[in-house]
């Protein structure tokens, strides 16, 4: 496929760039996070959606290259934010796998100086973790260095109570399927509403993905949500965005 052909020099020429979207306090409404979120301009095709684009780098083996960079690049920016404010970086489950990966997190710490509390790393959900005893050192490794971890795309995919007993989880993010159809879905919302006393119990933090609209930040508040993302916050932004962003918080 040419998209391949492309996409092998895609980071080489530049094409490729990190947008940064807020994640919020639901109670203060204060931003206290950003995600970064992978873009590809390519001259002929425009914006190439990282559900597109992200796929194909793993199928041809070149998405650990490009998650280091993604770290690197996220770590570099992050370290230039006020220091209350943390940075999510999601993680393809075949960097996790890779034997170097608890290097190259800290590399990417290093060399930007971001101290590790204000990492988290989002894991999706949609590939089995199984009861990987591997996986769960790296993920104990990463923790006990003071990176946070958090269960992204959560109830899409291999959503596993065993998950939430096995691995040191701080956050399950609520995927945006379920928050679209608040309000006004009843089993939908009660399905989150147990989510969330769940993980409450357990002491995991929540963030609802894809707030649109304020009822759907009113319900999810009420019901103990502690954090949310959205278009109702904010679109990803780019780089030189943030900064003005955050100032115009205060
Ligand atoms: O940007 P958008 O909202 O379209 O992102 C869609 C999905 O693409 C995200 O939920 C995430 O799973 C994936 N994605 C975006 N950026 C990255 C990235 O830097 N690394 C990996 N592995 N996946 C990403
Ligand atoms: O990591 P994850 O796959 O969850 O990435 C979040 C995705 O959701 C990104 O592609 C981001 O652009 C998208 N997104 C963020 N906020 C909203 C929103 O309010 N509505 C919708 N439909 N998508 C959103
Ligand atoms: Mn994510
Ligand atoms: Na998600």
């Amino acid at each position: 496929r040419a998209m391949e052909k492309d996409l092998r020099q895609a980071l080489a020429r530049g094409e490729i760039t990190l947008h940064f979207q807020p994640i919020v306090d639901l109670a203060t409404g204060r931003t206290i996070c950003f995600e970064a979120l992978a873009r590809w301009y390519e001259p002929s095709r425009g914006l190439v959606p990282p559900s597109e684009f992200i796929p194909i780098a793993e199928e041809i083996g070149i998405i650990v290259e490009f998650g280091n960079w993604f770290l690197r690049r996220a770590c570099r920016e992050a370290a230039r934010w006020p220091a209350d404010i943390r940075i999510a970086v999601n993680l393809s489950p075949l960097q996790l796998s890779r034997a170097d990966f608890i290097q190259q997190v800290e590399a990417a710490l290093a060399e930007s100086g971001l101290p590790p509390e204000r990492l988290e790393l989002e894991i999706t959900e949609s590939v089995p973790l199984v009861a990987n005893q591997a996986m769960r050192e790296v993920l104990c490794a990463l923790k006990s260095r003071g990176i946070s971890i958090a269960l992204d795309d959560f109830g899409t995919g291999y959503s596993s109570l065993s998950y939430l007993r096995s691995f040191p989880f701080d956050r399950l993010k609520i995927d945006h399927s379920f928050v679209r159809e608040i309000p006004g879905h009843g089993q939908t919302m009660a399905i989150v509403k147990a989510v969330l006393d769940l993980a409450r119990s357990v002491n995991v933090r929540t963030t609802a993905e894809g707030i649109e609209i304020e009822p759907q930040r009113i319900w999810l508040q009420a019901q103990g949500c502690s954090e949310g993302q959205g278009y109702l916050f904010n679109r990803p932004m780019p780089a030189e965005k943030v900064a003005e962003f955050l100032a115009g918080e205060c």
